[in-house]
C-alpha cells in the first residue's frame, strides 16, 4: 500500500515515532501466542533444538525496524523485545505521534494487543503495522491499525513522512547475535567477537511457491536491492568493520550468491584491500554451483545455509545438482554447511518419510534445519491449498510456523504424525551426526589443512584465526562431547575422539593443554546446563531502547499517564 498525498503524516519529519517489536516473554505458552516450542532464538528454535546443552543459543535483534529507524530523519525510538509494561511506559511518557509495530504471522495476537494498548494509552498516535504479519488475508479485521504496510517498509515510511524515498540506504552497524550460549557457558558480549549483520536485499526472485520471504517482497522474479553493487557493499562492510571491530559478517540475503556480478566485484575489492573477511550466507545449491570452490573460499564464505529438498520434489533449485557431493565438497574446503530440509512434502507417506529423512541426514551437514511443509498465508502455496479446500481452518496463527504440526490436510500423514516425524528428524540428525559444534570443528580442520599454505595471505589468515579457537576452547569442548556422547552414540563418540587426536597432532601443546585444563570446567558447566534444561529453563532476550534524532519533550508538554489497563481483551 502506497501512502497517498492525503496519507502523509501532517507533521512530516517532525513526527515523533516509536518502532517496536512484539512483546515477550516468548518461550512460554500464553494467550497472546507465545509458545514454548517457538522461542526468540534462531538455532534453538529450528536447528539445534534436539541437541540439549550442545544447542547453540543466541538472540537476533529486529533488523527491519532498525533499518527503518536509520533511514528516516524524524525523531525515532526503537523498542526491541519489550515487556508489555515497557511498551506501556514508553507510550505514556514520550508523546509519540506515530507507533509502528513489527511482527510476523505467529505474532498477530500480540500485535492486536499492542494496537489496543496504543488506543488506550496514547490515543492520538497513528498506528502503523508492518512486517510479515500483514500477509494474513483480512488482517485489517483482526487488528485496530491505521495503516497496514505490506512489503518493504523503508520506502513506505519515507513517503509517509514526506521524505525522499529514493535516497541511498543507510545501513546501521548491527551486531548479529547476542548473549550466545553453549554448553552452559555464556560467551562475553565482547566487541568484535560476534559477526555483524549486513542486509544487501530483501526477497528472492526464485519464487518457490512455499516461500514467504519471496512472496512478501514481490514473488517470482522480484526482490528489493538495498545495495546494488559490490562496491557499495564493500564500502558498507569497511565502515561496519571499523565501527564494530569485526572481520566476520552474517549476510542476511535470501540468496546472496545468486547475484554473481555483485559478489565477484566484492571479492575484487576485498583482494585489492587485503581484507581477510569471513561471510555467512544463504544460498540455493544452483547459485553455489556458479562458483569455483576457490572463489567461494577467497570471498570468505565460511558458512552457507542451503536448501536440501528431496530429489523427488520439484523445487527447481536442486535439479541437476548432486547436493550430497556439493555438501561434502564445501565442507572439505572449510565451509560449514547448514542444510534445510522440508518434512511432509506432498509425496511423503508414512512408508517413505523415514527413508527421506535418513537421506537428508546422510548429507552430513554441520547444522540441519527441519521445517514442516507449511502453506503460510500470503504464499502461492497457501492460495492453492485454500482453493483445494485443504487448509485446516481452526488453527491458531501462533501455531503456523513449521515447527509444530501441519496446518493443512496432507494426503497421507496426519497432523499428530507430522510433529512426530519432525521431532524425530531433529533427534535422528543429532544421534547420527553428533553435536553441531563437533561437526563445525571437523569442517574447520579440513579447511585449515587444505588452505594453510594457500598463496593468498587473506585466506591463510582467516583459517589461522579459526585454528586459534579450534586449538583451544573448541578442543576442550571436543573432550567434553566425546565423554558425554558415549551415552548417545558410541561410534560418534569414537569419531569425536579421533578428531580431537587430529587437532592435537596439529597443535600438540596448545590443544592438549586446553583439553586438560578447560575440559573439566566445561564438563561441569555442560552437566549443570543439562540439569537446568531438564528442569524447564528457558532463555529470553533483553529489552533494548534506542533513540535517534531524539529530543526529550520540554518539561510539562506531556503528562505521564498511569498505565491503567494491562488486562488484555482477548477476542
Ligand atoms: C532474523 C529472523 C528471526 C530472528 C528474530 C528476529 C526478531 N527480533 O524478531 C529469530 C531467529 C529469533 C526468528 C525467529 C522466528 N522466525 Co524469523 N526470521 C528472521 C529472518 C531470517 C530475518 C528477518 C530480517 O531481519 N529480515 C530483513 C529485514 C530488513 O526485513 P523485514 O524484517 O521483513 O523488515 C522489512 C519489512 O517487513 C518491513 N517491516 C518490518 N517491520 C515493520 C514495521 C513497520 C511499522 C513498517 C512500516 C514496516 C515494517 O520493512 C522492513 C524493511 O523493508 C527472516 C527471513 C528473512 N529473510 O527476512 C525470518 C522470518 C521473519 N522468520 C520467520 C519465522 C516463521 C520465525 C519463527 C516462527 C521460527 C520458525 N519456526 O521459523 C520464529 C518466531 C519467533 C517469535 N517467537 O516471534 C518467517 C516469518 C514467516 C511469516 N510469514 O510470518 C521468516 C520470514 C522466515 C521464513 N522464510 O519462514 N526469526
Ligand atoms: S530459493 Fe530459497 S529464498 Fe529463494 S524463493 Fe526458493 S526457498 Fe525462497
Amino acid at each position: 500500500m502506497k501512502p497517498s498525498q492525503l496519507e502523509k503524516h501532517p507533521k512530516g519529519s517532525q513526527a515523533r515515532i516509536l518502532l517496536s517489536s512484539v512483546f515477550g516473554p516468548y518461550a512460554q505458552d500464553d494467550e497472546f501466542g507465545s509458545r514454548s516450542i517457538n522461542p526468540m532464538e534462531l538455532y534453538h528454535n529450528q536447528v539445534t533444538r534436539a541437541q540439549g546443552s550442545f544447542s547453540l543459543r543466541m538472540f537476533h535483534r529486529s533488523w527491519g525496524i532498525m533499518m527503518i529507524q536509520q533511514n528516516v530523519s524524524a525523531p525515532c525510538s526503537v523498542l526491541d523485545f519489550p515487556t508489555r509494561e515497557a511498551f506501556a511506559r514508553e507510550l505514556t511518557t514520550q508523546g509519540y505521534d506515530v507507533v509502528g509495530i513489527s511482527g510476523i504471522i505467529v505474532n498477530v495476537g500480540k500485535v492486536r494487543e499492542m494496537c489496543r494498548m496504543v488506543r488506550e494509552l496514547s490515543p492520538s498516535s497513528t498506528i502503523i503495522v508492518g512486517g510479515h504479519v500483514t500477509a494474513i488475508p483480512g488482517v485489517e479485521m483482526m487488528i485496530d491499525a491505521d495503516h497496514i504496510v505490506r512489503g518493504e517498509g523503508i520506502s513506505w515510511m519515507r513517503r509517509y513522512l514526506g521524505e525522499d524515498e529514493t535516497a541511498p540506504i543507510h545501513h546501521p552497524a548491527i551486531v548479529s547475535g547476542l548473549e550466545t550460549r553453549i554448553m552452559g557457558i555464556r560467551l562475553p558480549n565482547r566487541k568484535g567477537a560476534t559477526a555483524a549483520t549486513i542486509i544487501p536485499s530483501v526477497g528472492c526472485p526464485m519464487g518457490c511457491n512455499f516461500c514467504t520471504t519471496s512472496s512478501f517482497f514481490g514473488g517470482k522474479g522480484k526482490f528489493v536491492n538495498f545495495f546494488e553493487t559490490g562496491d557499495e557493499l564493500f564500502d558498507l562492510m569497511c565502515r561496519v568493520e571499523k565501527e564494530l571491530k569485526v572481520q566476520s559478517f552474517f549476510v542476511m540475503d535470501e540468496n546472496f550468491l545468486l547475484h554473481r556480478t555483485r559478489a565477484m566485484r566484492l571479492l575484487e575489492r576485498m583482494k585489492e584491500a587485503g581484507k581477510s573477511w569471513e561471510l555467512s550466507v544463504f544460498s540455493s545449491a544452483n547459485a553455489i554451483r556458479k562458483y569455483k570452490m576457490e572463489e567461494l573460499v577467497e570471498l570468505g564464505v565460511s558458512w552457507v545455509w542451503m536448501g536440501l529438498e528431496s530429489e523427488k520434489s520439484n523445487y527447481s533449485k536442486l535439479q541437476g545438482n548432486d547436493v550430497r557431493q556439493l555438501t561434502r565438497e564445501l565442507r572439505e574446503h572449510g565451509i560449514r554447511v547448514q542444510g534445510s530440509t522440508i518434512v511432509g512434502l506432498e509425496h511423503h507417506t508414512p512408508d517413505n518419510i523415514v527413508e527421506e529423512i535418513e537421506a537428508a541426514i546422510a548429507h552430513g551437514t554441520d547444522f540441519h534445519q527441519f521445517m514442516l511443509y507449511t502453506p503460510v498465508p500470503g504464499t502461492p502455496l497457501y492460495n492453492d491449498m485454500a482453493k483445494e479446500g485443504r487448509l485446516l481452518t481452526d488453527i491458531d496463527f501462533a501455531d503456523i510456523h513449521g515447527q509444530y504440526k501441519f496446518n493443512f490436510e496432507h494426503a497421507a500423514i496426519s497432523r499428530d504424525d507430522s510433529k512426530r516425524f519432525l521431532d524425530w528428524a531433529f533427534w535422528r540428525d543429532f544421534e547420527c551426526n553428533g553435536p553441531s559444534l563437533y561437526r563445525m570443528c571437523q569442517t574447520m580442520l579440513m579447511g585449515w589443512r587444505r588452505y594453510k599454505d594457500y598463496p593468498d595471505p587473506r585466506v591463510r589468515e582467516r583459517f589461522a584465526r579459526e585454528m586459534k579457537k579450534l586449538s583451544s576452547a573448541y578442543n576442550a569442548a571436543l573432550w567434553v562431547m566425546e565423554k558425554e556422547f558415549r551415552k548417545v552414540n558410541r561410534s560418534v563418540s569414537e569419531k569425536i575422539h579421533q578428531l580431537r587426536r587430529e587437532v592435537e597432532k596439529e597443535f600438540p601443546v596448545m590443544a592438549r593443554l586446553a583439553a586438560a585444563s578447560l575440559g573439566p570446567i566445561l564438563l561441569l558447566a555442560t552437566r549443570r546446563e543439562e540439569r537446568r534444561l531438564a528442569a524447564g529453563q528457558t532463555y529470553e532476550p533483553p529489552t533494548f531502547i534506542e533513540r535517534r534524532n531524539w529530543e526529550p519533550l520540554p518539561t510539562g508538554t506531556f503528562r505521564e499517564q498511569p498505565c491503567t489497563n494491562l488486562q488484555p481483551e482477548i477476542a
